[in-house]
């Protein structure tokens, strides 16, 4: 560290001069803000922050009585995070909303450049269609839209649906990469049949002449009965980490990578009773639990007692803690692949 003395106030008025004059020409000194932009850790505006679900549903029923999902285009309450109002962000890099479909409802097709999650909350029997290819969606499910995939959502069914949407857009509206289009009607045409992506990538089988694989699973719905088999024969097997409890990722079965290029998605069980280390990692993350009742510490004081279908948000580098009080099981989402290519993810799992 430099030992700095003040300036004599002739040099302080000659350096602000300077400051002004070159200002003008659109210069600034970089020693007055590289404090603020190389920092020791990381330091965020994104607070830990948490919603209720029953707010939340309250909430939409009341949108929707105020606007239909075709008017809408998309009926959506977005989360933002307290510390970044006005952005439509839930961390620094993501953006999430909740949305509601009532039975009847149809959400018109579009495409973007952005890629989408849906992590279905309550109701079953909705579905959405994604480049020509329909899936039924049912509570827990985990459905992708890849980026510019044609996609539209409808409600056949008598409940309203809701799920969570998770997209990239901070992160292509810091690249400006931003496109997209209207379809010129509302549904899209189906040219496979239901279930064709399950069959054709998600059974440990592959075309014989498939080749390469892109940053996008071409399964696009990971059904939550078979996540849920998944944990409950690994929960007997009590491979229990200390950080994570049972925590997997989901993948894309073409390059075993995660099953989206912008955003990882993860599912994880903590028996009751569990306790979990405290972990810390770069990857802002957003979780939804989707069973149970329990607690987390987030940094130093921020308690979110949480249960089935609540949101709540652990900003990067901030440690958290979990406790399960019954048996529960937590969707999340981060940005991780993006800081994996980049070399950027950084976790601490204290002295584990
Ligand atoms: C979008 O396309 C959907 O397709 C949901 O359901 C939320 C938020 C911003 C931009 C596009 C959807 C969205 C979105």
């Amino acid at each position: 560290m430099n030992v700095s003395t003040s300036p004599s106030p002739a040099l302080e008025r000659q350096r602000q001069d300077f400051y002004e004059r070159i200002g003008r020409s659109n210069m600034t000194p970089l020693w007055l803000s590289l404090a603020d932009l190389v920092t020791p850790e990381p330091r965020s505006a994104c607070r830990p922050a948490s919603w209720r679900f029953a707010e939340i549903r309250a909430a939409m029923l009341e949108a929707g009585g105020l606007i239909t999902a075709k008017e809408a285009e998309r009926r959506v309450l977005v989360l933002e995070n307290p510390g970044l109002r006005g952005q439509s962000k839930i961390t620094t890099s993501m953006y999430a909303g909740v949305q509601l479909v009532l039975p009847g409802e149809v959400a018109p097709a579009h495409r973007h450049t952005q890629s989408a999650l849906r992590f279905v909350l309550e109701g079953s029997g909705a579905h959405t269609s994604v480049n020509g290819e329909r899936t039924i969606m049912h509570e827990g499910d985990f459905v992708i839209t890849p980026p510019m995939a044609w996609h539209d959502h409808g409600n056949e069914s008598d409940e309203p649906i809701f799920w969570l949407d998770g997209l990239d857009i901070p992160v292509v509206q810091f690249l400006d990469a931003s496109f997209a289009e209207m379809l010129d009607k509302d549904a899209q045409d189906l040219t496979r049949p239901d279930g064709d992506s399950d069959a054709r990538y998600g059974a440990n089988l592959l075309p014989v002449d498939h080749k390469g694989g892109g940053g996008t699973s071409p399964v696009f719905n990971y059904p939550y009965s078979r996540t849920r088999d998944a944990l409950e024969r690994l929960k007997r097997a009590e491979a229990w980490d200390p950080c994570h409890g049972l925590k997997m990722r989901y993948t894309n079965p073409i390059t075993g990578n995660h099953a989206m290029a912008t955003m990882g998605t993860f599912i994880q069980l903590l028996p009751k009773g569990f306790q979990t280390a405290a972990y810390r990692s770069t990857d802002a993350t957003i979780f939804v639990p989707i069973e149970g009742k329990g607690r987390s510490i987030v940094g130093d004081d921020h308690i979110v007692d949480w249960e089935k279908r609540d949101v709540f948000v652990v900003p990067s580098w901030k440690r958290v803690r979990h406790e399960a009080h019954e048996d529960s099981v937590l969707f999340s989402f981060s940005d991780r692949p993006i800081q994996e290519a980049l070399h950027l993810f950084r976790e601490d799992r204290g002295n584990l």
